[in-house]
């Protein structure tokens, strides 16, 4: 089912080597980037789009936008507001750069919005269940990367439990797909993601991430989003999120090397190189 090619819109992805994806938080209140881009609650367009300039230079092959802060116990937005945060930016980057923009939303509106003003993929972490959100989707026609999350954001790190959270998590995203199917979204348009951090225990992601080749199994592009996480904290023994670096970068790489498609990541050069000094190990052994 995986070809090497996923068509976003009128942009293509290459998925015959892992992507790296950069995070472009338009929240003031982000987990880990603290609402770096904000001015006196204002974001600073300029200096947003500056980072994104950087992250494209330094080989991000999406751009990853998001209106709402998922992190646990995060406030929720309404749809004008998180319409207000995204689509300047939106607009100005696919204005200004040739560059692959997906949109980190579970909001219908958004995404329809979105796709209407260019973007090229729609990343939902609740799996196109908000009300309006599957039928959105599938109208702009573009891939959609569903995401496992037990809970919501306010509650899903209270006492996560799972009987078998493989397979619990394999068959939730086997059921949104089969909804998307059923809604008019083309199968090879559907990526997936376990969802690291969102409802999980250390033990939880540790599980899932030693079975990354059960979700590339499915024939699907699997998206791993590990950086900075409180499960790279919790493995090194590390509370702040810029102490997380090297825990990112190596996490991904092992994502990667499990056969991940897609890496979501704010540290784009460093995840980069580590990619490719691996791709270029693997050229050598041809
Ligand atoms: C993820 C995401 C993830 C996907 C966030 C954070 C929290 N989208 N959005 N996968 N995480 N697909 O960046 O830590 O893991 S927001």
């Amino acid at each position: 089912m995986t070809s090497s090619i996923l068509q976003c819109g009128t942009k293509q992805l290459d998925l015959s080597r892992p992507s790296v994806m950069g995070i472009v938080n338009v929240t003031p209140d982000s987990f880990s980037d603290g609402g770096d881009l904000y001015a006196n609650a204002q974001l600073d367009l300029s200096k947003t789009l500056g980072v994104i300039e950087k992250m494209l230079n330094d080989g991000a092959d999406i751009i990853d936008i998001g209106g709402e802060s998922t992190r646990p116990g995060a406030s929720s937005v309404s749809a004008q507001q998180e319409l207000d945060r995204v689509l300047p930016v939106l607009e100005s980057v696919i204005e200004r750069f040739d560059t692959l923009v997906s949109v980190d939303t579970s909001t219908a509106a958004v995404m329809t919005e979105a796709a209407k003003k260019g973007a090229s993929l729609i990343n939902d972490v609740r799996a196109l269940t908000r009300e309006g959100a599957l039928a959105a989707a599938a109208m702009t026609q573009l891939p959609v990367c569903l995401m496992h999350m037990q809970n919501q954001p306010q509650t899903m790190q209270h006492e996560p439990t799972y009987t078998d959270v493989v397979a619990e998590v394999l068959a939730f995203l086997a059921e949104r797909k089969n909804s998307c199917m059923t809604a008019g979204i083309d199968s090879k348009k559907i990526i997936l993601d376990p969802g690291f951090g969102f409802g999980k225990t250390l033990a939880h992601n540790l599980t899932l991430f030693s079975a990354i080749d059960q979700f590339v199994g499915t024939g699907h592009p699997v998206l791993v989003g590990v950086s900075r996480k409180a499960m790279i904290g919790q493995m090194l023994g590390l509370e702040h999120t810029e102490q997380r670096l090297m825990g990112s970068v190596a996490l991904a790489l092992l994502a990667a090397q499990r056969g991940a498609a897609i890496l979501r990541v704010h540290d784009v050069l460093e995840t980069k190189q580590a990619i490719d000094v691996w791709q270029t190990t693997i050229k050598d052994e041809d």
